[in-house]
C-alpha cells in the first residue's frame, strides 16, 4: 500500500470478520431486548402527560366482533399488548385494547371505513423503532400493525424499480434487492426491525442521504388508505411522471396522520462493486469539518457516507458491547467514511490518497482502511450500536436536530455544562454529512430536573441558528409542542387544515406532530 509506512495505516486489526447475518442478529437481538425488556415500564401517557381525550368512541365488544370477522380471529389481539403499546425508548406508554393485523389493502380499507363511522382513534404501527413516540398509542387508540402487509412484490433489474408491501422489513426488502444486484438506498441501524413504510412515512434519513438523497427521491409511488376507507393508489413505475400535484410527498414524512401507506415502489440504484471504509481518529472538531470537506472533494462520485462519533459516544459503545471490534481508539472524535464505486483499484487508491493527505496535514490522527466485506461489517456496527449502548442501561433524551456546520458540534459541550453530574452521559454523533446531529443526554432514568434543563433549551438553541428540531426521526407525540420552533404560523395552519381535509374526523394517529 502506497502510504502504508508514512502514514502508519493500519488494517482492520479486527480479529475475525462478524459475517453479514452475525451482525443481523446481533442488531435484532439488541433491539428486540431493548423494546421488550420488562424492567421500568413507563406510567401510562395519557396520565403522567395530563393528556386530554379526544372526542372518539369507546371501542365495544361489537367492533372486536366485527374486526374477528373481516381478519379472522388470529389477526386480531386483545391480549399481551405491551409490545404494542410501549415506544421504543420505553417513554411513551398507551392503553390500546385492542391490535389488528390485516393482511391485505382491501383489509386496511375494510378496518378504516368502520373506524371512521364509528369514531374510532386507531394509531398505525411498523416496527415500533420511531424514537419520537408516534407509533404508539397515547390513549386508547387502535393499534393497526402493518406487520402481515410484507411481500417484497417486484424487482425489476433492468430499470432498478421495486414494488413492496409497506411492512416489509428493510434488511428483508434490501436482501432482495441485493439478489437482483441492486440495493435499496436506505440504511439505519434499526434495519433489521423497523418496515419500509415505517420508513416512508417518517421520511428516514439514515446512513446513505449523502449520496441518495432523501425518500421523497427514491420513492416514485405511494399507495396509501386514507382515513374514510377510500384506497389512493399513487404508485408509479416511471422517474418522471409530472401529471398533476405530487401527492405521495403528502405520505413521506407525515408519520401516518394523513393516511396509511401500504405499498410503495422505490427506485434502488445498482449495487456498488467495490465497497470502502475507513475509520479514522481525531482531534478536533475543527479537523472533522476539514476532513469532511476534503472528502467531498476529492472521493466527490464514491462518497456513500459520512459519520461523525465523538469520544464519549465511541466509549459508552465499546463499553457495553464486549463483541466490538474497535481498529483505533483514544481519540476525541471519529469519522466513517464509506466509498461505494465501480473499480476497487481506483477506488482504494482515491480513499488512501485521501488518508495519507489528511494524516501528513495533521488532520487524521491514525486509521483503517478495509474493502473486506466483514471488516466493513465490523466497523459499521460500532456505528450502528451507539444509539443502543446509550439506552442499554439507562434513559436517554434524543434529538435529531439539523445545524448549519460551523455550529454543528457547540451544543454538545453547551448540553454538558448545562446539566452536569445530572447526565451520566452527553455526546453527539450523527450524519455529518447531512448535517445532521444526534445529541444523546443519558441519565440514570427519567427525571424532570434534568428534561427542564434540556427541554426546550435545546429547541431554542436550534430555532436561534435556524437549525430543524427534527432532521429525520419526525416529530410524533415527544416533539408536537415544539413543531413552532421549525415551522410558521401560516406552515402550521395549512397544515392543520390539510389534516382536517384528509381526516375529518381526526382518527388518524392523534395527538401526534401537531397539537
Ligand atoms: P414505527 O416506529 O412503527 O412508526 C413510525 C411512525 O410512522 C409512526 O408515526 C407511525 O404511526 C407511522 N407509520 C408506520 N408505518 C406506517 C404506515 N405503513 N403508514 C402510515 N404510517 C405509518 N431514523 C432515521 O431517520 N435515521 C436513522 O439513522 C435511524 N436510526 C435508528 C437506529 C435505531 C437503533 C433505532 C431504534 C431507530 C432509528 N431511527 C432512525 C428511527 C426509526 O427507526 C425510523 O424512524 C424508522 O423509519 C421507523 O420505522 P418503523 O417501521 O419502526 O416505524
Ligand atoms: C442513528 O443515526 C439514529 O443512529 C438514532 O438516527 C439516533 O438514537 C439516536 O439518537
Ligand atoms: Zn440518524
Amino acid at each position: 500500500m502506497r502510504f502504508q509506512g508514512l502514514l502508519q495505516l493500519r488494517r482492520c486489526a479486527a480479529a475475525s470478520c462478524a459475517s453479514r447475518h452475525l451482525n443481523t442478529i446481533v442488531t435484532a437481538a439488541a433491539t428486540r431486548r431493548l423494546a421488550s425488556s420488562a424492567t421500568a415500564l413507563p406510567d401510562f401517557t395519557q396520565k403522567s402527560d395530563h393528556v386530554q381525550r379526544g372526542n372518539y368512541a369507546t371501542l365495544n365488544d361489537k367492533d372486536v366482533a366485527h374486526f374477528e370477522q373481516l381478519l379472522g380471529q388470529n389477526h386480531v389481539l386483545t391480549e399481551d399488548l405491551d409490545g404494542y403499546n410501549i415506544c421504543f425508548l420505553k417513554r411513551i406508554r398507551g392503553n390500546s385494547k385492542l391490535v389488528l393485523k390485516p393482511g391485505s389493502t382491501a383489509e386496511v380499507a375494510a378496518i378504516l371505513r368502520h373506524c371512521n363511522e364509528r369514531k374510532l382513534a386507531v394509531v398505525p404501527q411498523g416496527g415500533n423503532t420511531g424514537l419520537v413516540g408516534g407509533s404508539v398509542p397515547i390513549c386508547d387508540e387502535i393499534v393497526l400493525s402493518l406487520q402481515r402487509l410484507n411481500k417484497v412484490l417486484s424487482v425489476d433489474e433492468v430499470t432498478g424499480i421495486a414494488v413492496v408491501e409497506a411492512g416489509c422489513i428493510l434488511e428483508n426488502f434490501d436482501h432482495r434487492a441485493k439478489e437482483a444486484g441492486l440495493t435499496v438506498p436506505l440504511d439505519l441501524g434499526a434495519k433489521a426491525s423497523c418496515h419500509i413504510g415505517g420508513n416512508v412515512s417518517t421520511n428516514a434519513g439514515g446512513v446513505r442521504v449523502v449520496r441518495y438523497g432523501n425518500l421523497h427521491g427514491s420513492v416514485l409511488g405511494v399507495e396509501a388508505v386514507l382515513a374514510n376507507g377510500q384506497v389512493l393508489d399513487l404508485m408509479s413505475d416511471f422517474k418522471k411522471d409530472n401529471t398533476g400535484y405530487h401527492m405521495k410527498h403528502l405520505f413521506i414524512g407525515s408519520e401516518g396522520t394523513l393516511g396509511v401507506v401500504t405499498k410503495l415502489s422505490m427506485l434502488c440504484p445498482h449495487a456498488s462493486k467495490s465497497v470502502n471504509v475507513a475509520f479514522i481518529g481525531l482531534n478536533s472538531f475543527a479537523d472533522v469539518l476539514k476532513t469532511f470537506v476534503n472528502a467531498k472533494r476529492n472521493l466527490g462520485e464514491i462518497l456513500s457516507s459520512c459519520e461523525m462519533i465523538d469520544e464519549r459516544a465511541f466509549q459508552t459503545a465499546m463499553g457495553q458491547y464486549k463483541f466490538l471490534n474497535a481498529p483505533i481508539a483514544g481519540y476525541p472524535f471519529y469519522m466513517l467514511i464509506e466509498t461505494s464505486g465501480s473499480n476497487g483499484d481506483h477506488d482504494q487508491e482515491k480513499i488512501n490518497q485521501f488518508i495519507g493527505d489528511g494524516m501528513e496535514r495533521g488532520e487524521i490522527l491514525d486509521g483503517t482502511v478495509t474493502g473486506d466485506p466483514g471488516k466493513v461489517q465490523e466497523i459499521w456496527k460500532i456505528r450502528e450500536m451507539v444509539p443502543l449502548a446509550l439506552i442499554e442501561k439507562s434513559f436517554c433524551f434524543k434529538y435529531d436536530i439539523s445545524l448549519p456546520l460551523r455550529d454543528f458540534y457547540s451544543i454538545v459541550d453547551v448540553m454538558r455544562e448545562r446539566c452536569g453530574p445530572l447526565a451520566t452521559v452527553v455526546c453527539g454523533y450523527g450524519h455529518l454529512g447531512d448535517s445532521n446531529l444526534h445529541l444523546n443526554v443519558s441519565c440514570e432514568k427519567f427525571n424532570d430536573e434534568i428534561y427542564k434543563r434540556v427541554e426546550p433549551f435545546v429547541y431554542e438553541y436550534t430555532s436561534k441558528l435556524k437549525g430543524s428540531i427534527s432532521a429525520e426521526h419526525g416529530i410524533g407525540f415527544l416533539k408536537k409542542d415544539y413543531l413552532h420552533y421549525s415551522k410558521n404560523p401560516v406552515a402550521i395552519n395549512w397544515m392543520r387544515d390539510m389534516k382536517k381535509m384528509f381526516d375529518p374526523n381526526g382518527i388518524l394517529n392523534p395527538y401526534k406532530v401537531l397539537n
